[in-house]
Order: C-alpha cells, then structure tokens, then sequence
C-alpha cells in the first residue's frame, strides 16, 4: 500500500481566494507541486497579473480571476466561468482575508463591518457557490482560513476576531449540513506569520531594535519563531486529499504550539 497517495491531487482544480501573495500563494504553490490544477482570484487586475507572474515564475500554469469574494454576483460569475474554462472545483480555499487593527472603540460600524464581510461573509458566499457542483459531482473539500484569533482575542482586532471566531462555526456547520455529500469543510488556523498583513507587527524600531509584538510573539511560541507560508502547506496539502476523507468540521492549528503555551516568564 502506498500511503503517499492518498496525498496527491494530481486531477483536481483548486480554487484559492488572495492568493497573489502571502498565505494563499504558499498553499496554491503547495496544491500544484500535489499535482492539483490552481484557480486563483484576487481584487485587482494588478494583483492577480503580479500573481500569475509569481506563479509562471515558480513554473504554475495558474489561472487567475479579477474578483472581490465580497460580491455574489462576482463570484457566482467567477465559478460559472473556472467550471466552464478549468473544471468543477474539487478544492476550495478560503484564504482571502483583511484585518483592521482599531481600538473597538475608535472603530466605525463600517470599519467592523468590511471586516466581517470579507473574513466571514465572503468565505459563506463562495462556499455557497461551489458546493452545489461538489455535490454533483460526489465530492468536495473546503478549507477555511482561520486564525488564532478564532479561539483567542486581543486588543485592537474585535472586529477581525469576530470574523474568525465565526469562520470557526461557519466550517463546522458546513461540516454539518454536508458532510453526507461527502464534503469535508475544515480550518486552518494559522499561528503570527510572517506575511505582509503582519509586516506592520515586525518593523524595526527607529533605533534598529525588534517590534516589542515581534519579541512578544516569540516569547509567547513555543518554537521560538513567527510562522511562515511554507509551514502551512503540508497541512493544507492534507485537508484538501483523501489522506483527510473522515477529518470533518476540524480546525487545524499550525501554530508553532502558541494555543498551548502560557509564554516564557520575562
Ligand atoms: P495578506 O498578505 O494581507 O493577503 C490577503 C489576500 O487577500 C491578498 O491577496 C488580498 O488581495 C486578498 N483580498 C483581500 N480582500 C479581498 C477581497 N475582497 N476579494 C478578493 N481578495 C481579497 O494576508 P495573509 O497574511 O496572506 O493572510 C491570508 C489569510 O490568512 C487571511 O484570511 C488572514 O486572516 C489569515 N491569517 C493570517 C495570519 C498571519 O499571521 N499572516 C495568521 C492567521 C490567519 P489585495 O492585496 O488585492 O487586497
Ligand atoms: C494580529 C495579527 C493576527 C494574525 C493571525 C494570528 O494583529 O493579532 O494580525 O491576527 O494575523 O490572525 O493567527
């Protein structure tokens, strides 16, 4: 028996949400290296030609979409046309993401708002748009971009753990409602990686020293290190094959053991 197998997506399309750059580009790097056939959207033409350069680069032959995940028509006109160009979507992530770092009580309705409606309302509304074909066709997988704001909160990103802490329950009921069309729905929640949404969090300090939230976050992870992309993609790569066929409803945290830890005494 060649266990290995159960990991490749040699035959499956994937669609993964913001995936120009940062998170989402590592997985759909990861997904064509397992052999999957990678769609992509991002909001602006800019972003999504910067992509597929990136992904042409790499030696992906990606498609990429213009498509704000915000819109239902968008995305119900994006998913018509990856069906009609690439294929049904086997593999959905839900990658794309914001965040707005604002005292709760300095932050507008409408700032809390945009928050939750790319973060929660988005991956609702193309989940909504694929599952009908993956139930079709007998099969889906979806993954969910959590955080660690999903379980835990802190200052400045009500809004965004909100979002998350819902995208949690989002997965496990899409888990509920069609797990018996043989569609499992799972999160990831990663842990502080190193991306461009949290470049603000490790800038040098005039004075050359580290962030004090770079050093915090260190000092909370028990390996000692912020995350990066790369680290996500084995387990992405296993909540999109059959290796994960009864793993249902379930958030992966790729933390660096973060949610274990109570932080190393100062
Ligand atoms: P990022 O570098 O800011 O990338 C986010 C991507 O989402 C960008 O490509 C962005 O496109 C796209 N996007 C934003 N709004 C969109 C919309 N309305 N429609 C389509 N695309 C949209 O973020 P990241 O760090 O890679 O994070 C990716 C996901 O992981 C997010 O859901 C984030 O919440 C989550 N996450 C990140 C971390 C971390 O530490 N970095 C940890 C846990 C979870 P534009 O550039 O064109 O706006
Ligand atoms: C923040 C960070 C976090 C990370 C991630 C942690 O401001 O606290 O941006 O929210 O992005 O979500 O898992």
């Amino acid at each position: 028996m060649d266990i290995l197998k159960d990991f490749s997506l040699e035959g499956k399309v994937a669609l993964v949400t913001g995936a120009s750059y940062g998170i989402g580009y590592a997985i759909a790097k990861a997904y064509a290296s397992a052999g999957a056939k990678i769609v992509f959207c991002d909001i602006k033409q800019e972003f999504v030609d910067k992509g597929l350069a990136s992904y042409e680069a790499d030696g992906i032959d990606a498609k990429g979409y213009v498509c704000d995940v915000t819109k239902e028509d968008m995305v119900q006109d994006m998913v018509k046309k990856i069906e009609e160009e690439v294929g049904v979507v086997d593999i959905l992530v839900n990658n794309a993401g914001i965040i707005k770092r604002i005292p709760m009580l300095d932050m507008t309705a409408e700032e809390f708002r945009q928050v939750i409606d790319v973060d929660l309302n988005a991956p609702f509304i193309v989940a909504k748009a694929v599952i009908p074909s993956m139930i079709k066709k007998g099969h889906g997988k979806i993954v969910n971009i959590c955080s660690m704001m999903s379980e835990l909160g802190r200052e400045t990103v009500s809004a965004y753990a909100a979002a998350k802490g819902g995208l949690k329950m989002l997965t496990r009921n899409i888990c509920s409602e069609y797990g018996e069309h043989n569609i499992q729905c799972n999160g990831i929640g990663p842990g502080y990686i190193a991306t461009p949404q949290t470049a603000p969090l490790r800038e040098r300090q005039p004075d050359g020293s580290r962030h004090p939230f770079d050093q915090f976050i260190v000092s909370k992870t028990p390996q000692a290190r912020w995350g990066t992309p790369e680290d996500l993609m084995g387990p992405a790569v296993f909540l999109a094959s059959d290796a994960s066929n009864f793993v249902n409803g379930h958030i992966l945290y790729v933390d660096g053991g973060i949610l274990a830890y109570i932080g190393k005494q100062p």
